[in-house]
């Protein structure tokens, strides 16, 4: 069960623009998918909310993931305020989706999905909240198994999320959940925390400071940014954030990943291999040092503003994604 609706976030902007994808930087990659999964919001607040947040979501994957617009679907349960024309979002069509998205995607593809809603688990099955049946985490995982893409990262940013992890987790993907799994089922800041993410420099979010952002740092920037919502109004944590990337269906919280590299970058064979592939996993966002300078002899540095990025594949097609 949900809790009483949070505050809707401090940062959204006083008027509600759809996503604007003309100012792009960097360029656009046509070879990165994404996918916005929104389920029934519960009330009018909420679904405001969502609307607010997958805005600012839509709007980071097309500018700094470098989505094209073609290849970013919204689904959702409801209209949303700043979104034209999402597709539907109930259990057909979701299934259609992602099936199309299976069939479609090669193996040099990139997909990031993203899931915004309510969940709970039934005693027997995690349910994602749509219009008519819900689909069950075992349902989202058989529908993704075949998927055979490079870069595989699924967000789970609901309550009771935790569920999800295990059929999910797969090996080469990316698995987060804004929740343990079994005791957390209240209603997330983790969404909130993930659109402040989004909009910030991501100077901020170079944990290392190597110029570069690391999945891995970008989520340990939203868990701190989770943490102090929480600590800002003197809430006890009702949710804690779990990662699994090494495929083998348990998570690791991310606030543990966040320790260890602290102590000692050398693990325990004992110890799970999550977070591996999410730190290996670098954005494709501009890192620039206002403070940066040039040194004498060096050669010219190609890792300054991300240029790992390959260039826009400009001939492909695109597909009708509304
Ligand atoms: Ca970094
Ligand atoms: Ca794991």
């Amino acid at each position: 069960m949900a809790q009483e609706a949070a505050e809707p976030a401090a940062n959204d902007d006083a008027e509600v623009r759809r996503p604007d994808f003309e100012e792009v930087d960097p360029p656009h990659d046509s070879r990165r998918h994404a996918i916005i999964i929104v389920g029934l919001p519960g009330d009018r607040p909420h679904q405001e909310q969502f609307g607010a947040l997958v805005g600012h979501w839509s709007r980071w994957l097309s500018r700094g993931l470098g989505v094209p617009p073609a290849n970013l679907s919204v689904l959702s349960a409801t209209p949303l305020n700043n979104v034209a024309r999402p597709l539907a979002a109930d259990a057909p069509s979701v299934v259609a989706r992602l099936q199309q998205l299976v069939a479609d995607l090669q193996e040099d593809d990139s997909l990031w999905i993203l899931f915004l809603g309510h969940a709970n688990y039934d005693g027997q099955r995690a349910l994602f909240h749509l219009p008519g049946p819900d689909l069950s985490a075992q349902e989202y995982g058989e529908l993704l198994r075949p998927l055979r893409c490079r870069e595989q990262v699924v967000w789970l940013t609901m309550g009771s999320s935790g569920w999800f992890l295990r059929p999910l987790s797969r090996e080469g993907r990316v698995v987060i959940a804004a929740t343990l799994t079994d005791a957390e089922p209240n209603e997330t800041e983790f969404p909130h925390a993930l659109a402040d993410a989004m909009q910030r420099d991501p100077v901020d979010l170079d944990g290392n400071q190597d110029q570069q952002v690391s999945l891995m740092e970008f989520l340990q920037f939203v868990v701190s940014r989770i943490k102090e919502r929480y600590e800002s109004d003197e809430r006890a944590p009702t949710e804690h954030a779990q990662l699994d990337d090494d495929g083998n269906g348990r998570g690791t919280e991310v606030e543990e990943l966040a320790k260890r590299s602290d102590v000692e970058e050398e693990t325990p064979e004992t110890q799970s291999l999550d977070g591996r592939l999410a730190s290996r996993l670098i954005l494709p966002l501009n890192v620039i040092q206002s403070t940066e300078v040039e040194v004498g002899d060096s050669e010219p540095n190609d890792q300054t503003s991300g240029s790992q990025r390959p260039a826009p594949d400009v001939g492909s097609q695109s597909r009708e994604s509304s």
